[in-house]
Parts: structure tokens; sequence; C-alpha cells
């Protein structure tokens, strides 16, 4: 699906702003903004552990001059699924909450009119959404020690009240969380567009573009400097850039040129970055070139925003990962907001893109009726992602169970994996990030073109040990190594609250982060099938409550407002020593 976009053929109106919004159809309409997760915006406890359905109201004008467009009203994600209204009747729904979709207004509402809009959100999540709510009761985070009596209680209460536990580790953001939009195309348009370029310059394309004249379709490359540097016609074809400058990860440069595609009267346009992404043997290559990830894991989560799209927010993270020398992050455990990956585009930051399969770790959940909801949703972040030149690997899920049930996990899994590269027309290679788990078992996580693996020994076990840490690493770092394909260690960390020190370096501690992280890059540095490094993670985050989580995840190389703690200068370091060595990415 097309991003929004305002040129010669096109007009864009920015919904966001004050709306109104109520917990429960009986209230009183209050003030929220939009877009922002409802969570975290008043005091009031029932806005924070709210479950279940809540409104937002405002109203639109389409001006005159929209007269003979196309007029579409866009959401890019509402939390976790909605039903939209105008004047009182639905005019679309939509399942999940972490992709765009759109409905055609032309029709129900006449330039120079007025209407009510309103979206009825749900926050709630169970077996049948992604990511996955537990519906016996047990959160995440609790201890392993429930004992039966707070089980049964958890599963009443939960059937009784509907009570929200997530089966993830990340508090569950809800409502209107990225831009609401309305735009104009012409009648006939341009419905979609697909870049596939290569390193000789080559691009193949295609344009769809319902109705219109294959004559009347054209292709035009700009360099960075405006200058015509290719051009094609028709509906798909292939066309070829002389000399063509690479989009390369930092430090090399992310070179972008300019597509524009013109359809009738119709037009659109979107950054074009010459690059290859593929695994050859034991390593992952761009540009032809190995490349090693180095860079911490993500969530979209800032104090007051919650999950809501923020550009001061995301400019200011992805500046702090230039500060970092960090190349890359995983989108866990969702796609984000389209506007962080034209950013990483124009920034030179890698992306791994996931799809919001979290939670996935109790064994029965095979026998759920999830898998063709799943790969909807995988073939829609495909078809969102496909054209940015940041997005180098698609990740299927992170950390369901895949070693105790190993041939229904691959029944699952695998024909999600050929979908993902069916889907995609640059072919990139596909992961699924795996748990600590039996490896030896698995027939799912091996089978990826490149294994992702989040590891916390010395934290979660053998804790506090990091001689024992090491041991067990290097144990497991031997097997991967006869498995013959690059091996990235996705996830590892400890947490540790900003400001506690000691000289014992025990857990918790800033000290203890720190050694934490050496003692895992003694071991990844001796193997040469280590294709990165992905610390978790890049600031400390919210999360439901829980007995091991002291106001969130503390596992952030920065606290939740950006402030670095020791592991961040501990990394700065080792990154920025790690980028001088990378032959050939030096500019
Ligand atoms: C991993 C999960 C991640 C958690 C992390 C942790 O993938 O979502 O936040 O553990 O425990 O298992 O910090």
């Amino acid at each position: 699906m097309l991003y929004p976009q305002a040129n010669t053929a096109r007009a864009v109106m920015d919904l966001s702003g004050f709306w109104s919004f109520r917990l429960r159809e009986t209230d009183p309409w209050q003030t929220i903004a939009v877009p922002a997760s409802y969570n975290d915006l008043s005091p009031d406890p029932a806005f924070r552990k709210h479950c279940g359905l809540a409104w937002y109201r405002t109203r639109i004008t389409l001006p005159s001059f929209f007269a003979g467009q196309r007029v579409v009203l866009r959401f890019d994600a509402v939390t976790h699924s909605c039903r939209v209204f105008l004047n009182g009747e639905q005019i679309c729904s939509h399942r999940g909450g972490f992709l765009p979709f759109e409905t055609e207004l032309t029709g129900l509402m006449a330039p120079g009119e007025t209407a009510e809009l309103t979206v009825e959100v749900d926050n709630r999540i169970n077996h049948d959404t992604l990511p996955i709510g537990v519906e016996n009761g047990i959160a995440f985070f609790g201890s392993d020690n429930q004992g039966i009596t707070a089980v049964e209680a958890g599963k009443r209460l939960q059937e009784e009240k509907g009570i929200n536990r997530p089966a993830f580790d990340f508090f569950n953001y809800a409502g209107i969380n990225r831009p609401v939009r309305i735009y104009t195309t012409p009648k006939e348009y341009i419905r979609d567009v697909t870049l596939i370029p290569s390193l000789d310059g080559t691009v193949k394309f295609e344009a769809d573009a319902p109705g219109i004249d294959p004559e009347r379709i054209s292709l035009t490359i700009l360099d960075a400097e405006g200058r015509t540097a290719a051009e094609g016609r028709g509906v798909s074809g292939e066309i070829r850039i002389a000399n063509p400058h690479l989009w390369e990860p930092r430090p090399g440069t992310p070179y972008l040129y300019t597509a524009v595609f013109r359809a009738g009267g119709d037009e659109y346009s979107l950054p074009l970055g010459i690059r290859e992404a593929r695994v050859e043997g034991n390593r992952f290559l761009i540009n032809g070139k190995p490349f090693r990830f180095h860079g911490p894991c993500k969530h979209e989560d800032s104090p007051f925003r919650g999950r809501g799209t923020d550009a001061v927010v995301n400019l200011t993270d992805i500046n702090l990962f230039h500060w970092l020398h960090a190349n890359c992050f995983r989108t866990s455990h969702y796609p984000y907001a389209e506007e962080m990956y034209s950013l990483c585009d124009r920034e030179g930051i890698v992306i791994v893109d996931e799809t919001p399969a979290v939670g996935m770790w109790a064994d029965e959940h095979y026998g759920w009726n999830l898998a063709e909801y799943h790969a909807e949703v995988l073939r829609e972040m495909i078809r969102r992602d496909k054209n940015h030149p940041c997005v180098v690997v698609w990740s299927l899920g992170n950390e369901p169970s895949t070693d105790v049930y190993p041939e229904k996990a691959r029944d699952y899994w695998m024909p999600l994996y050929r979908l993902a590269h069916e889907a995609d027309p640059q072919n990139r290679p596909v992961t699924l990030v795996g748990c600590q788990n039996i490896y030896e078992k698995d027939l799912t996580i091996p089978a990826m073109d490149i294994v992702f693996i989040n590891r916390y020994y010395g934290w979660y076990n053998l804790s506090g040990d990091l001689e024992a840490a090491k041991y067990a690493l290097r144990m497991e770092l031997d097997w991967w190594e006869d498995r013959g394909k690059p091996v990235v260690l996705s996830e590892y960390g400890a947490d540790t609250i900003s400001g506690l020190h000691g000289a014992a370096a025990e857990m918790f501690t800033e000290e203890f982060q720190v050694a934490f992280y050496e003692a895992v890059s003694e071991c990844l540095d001796e193997r040469d099938f280590i294709a990165g490094e992905m610390p978790w993670n890049f600031a400390d985050f919210s999360t439901e409550q829980g007995p091991m989580r002291a106001g969130g995840n503390r596992k952030g190389l920065f606290s939740r407002d950006r402030r670095p703690k020791m592991a961040a200068h501990y990394f700065r370091k080792r990154w920025g020593q790690m980028e001088e060595n990378q032959n050939g990415l030096k500019t």
C-alpha cells in the first residue's frame, strides 16, 4: 500500500491533533491527542489498565477543490483492531494494530461537506490476535511458581472480566498510534509500484495503474542532484542507470535516486536505493560485501506517547544510533511506522523487518487457527515495505516454541518462509528469531536463510555467573558453527538500573551490564560465522507489571529518556572500532 504523498497530482490532509475520546459509551467525551497511545495521556488509572473498546471522534471537512478527485481516508495503524464510522454509518473495519488500511470517501462525502468521523478501537489480545494474549491467566513475566490457586483465579478472572494479559514483554499500548490522513488521487490512479534494482544499475519496474493506457505510463529516475539518470515506459520493464551509485549502510553512502512514476494524470515518487542483500555460505552480503549487523533492537516506545509515532523521537533515536556507530535494528516485535523506514533509507541504517507474531511460546499454539491470518499480515507487511532499501531481511516472528513439537513447528513456519520469498519482488533473505531452546531438536530456526538467536546466558540462566555464561555460549556456538549458516545473536542483555553502581559488578548494576556484554563479545569475536550482534535493547521500555520488571524492562543501553548507561559507551567504542575495520564499507 502506497504511503500518502502530496505532489502535482495528489493532496494530503493530516488529521493529527486533538480529537474527542471516551473509554465507555456512557462516559463524557474528553480530549485526546492523535497520533498517540491513549494509555499514558491521563493520570486516570483506567486509561493505563483499559481492556476492551474505546471511541475516538472528530469532524472532518473536505475542501471544495477536491471535486473530481478520488478521496481516500488512510489510517497508518490503529491498535489492535477497529471499526470506522462516518456520520454513524460503518465504512470500514480492520484487524491488526501495526499496518495501514484505507477506505475511499468518494461517494460517501461530497467535497465541501463536513462529517463526523468515529473510530471504535479494540485493544483486546488473545489467541486469534498478533501479538498473542494469554488465555490461561498467567502473565508472561510472572514467577515460574504461580501456585494452583493463582492460576485458577487468573483463569476465571480472565474469562469473567476479559482482562488483557499479553504473552509478550512490552506494554500493550493501544489506540490511534499512527497518523490519520485524507488524501486525493485523480480518478484513474497509481495503485502500487515495484522497483527491483541490481548492482549493475538495471532497475526492473512495475506500475499497477488499473485502466490507464500503458502508453501513458512512464518512469523517470532522477539522481540526487535531480538530473535524469534513466527513463522507461509501460506497465513494467527494465531500465538501466549508467555508472550507478550504490546505496550502502553507514559508514558508506546511502545514496538515493528518486523514481518518479507518471500514469495518465497521476504521479507518484519514491526513493530508490541500488543495493542487493543476500546470503552466501555463512556470510550475509550487502552489495556483494560481507556485512556484520551491529546495533541494538528497538521498540516503538517513549514517554507520554507510548507507541505513538513522533518524528522527534525517531530522529533522536537514529542520531543516537549514529553516535553508537550502530548500523542496524530489528523492528522488534511488529512492523514500525513507515516514517521510520524512510528515515533509515536516508540515514543508511539497515532494518530487519518483523511481523507482530510474538508470544507464540505456548506449545499448543500450533493448534490455534492463526496461520492464514499470519500469512495475510506477512503479505501486507512485505507489500508495504518492499521498496525500502533499508530493509534487508524479513523476520517471520519472535521466539515461538519450535522445539517441543518440531514437526508441527516446521509445518507452521516453513510455508510462511516460502511465502515471504514469493511475496518479495527483491527476494530478500528470511529469518525467524529463535528462543533459548533445545536447538538440536529444532527443525525450523536452522532452516532459515540467516539464523537469528536470542540468548540470555548469564541473565535468565546461569544468572550473574559470567564465566559459566561464556562456557555455555561457547558450547552452543560450536553447534551452530557446523550448520554452515550466518548466525546473528539477535538479543542478549541484562536489566540495569541507571545510576546503580557496584564495584563487584553484580546484576542490575551498570558495571554488570558492561561485564555481561564484554563476556559475550569475547565469545562472538572468536567466530567468523557470526554475522551480527544485536543487544537487547536500545532503551528501557514500558511493560506490564511483574516481579521481574522494575518500572518496565531495564535492559536498555539508554534509559527510557535516552540517557546513556555505561554500556552505551562500551558499544560506542566497540562498534566505532568495528566500523573502522570493516573493509570496503568505509568512505
Ligand atoms: C526475549 C523477548 C523480548 C524480551 C526479552 C527480555 O524476545 O521481547 O523483552 O526477552 O526478557 O525473550 O528482556
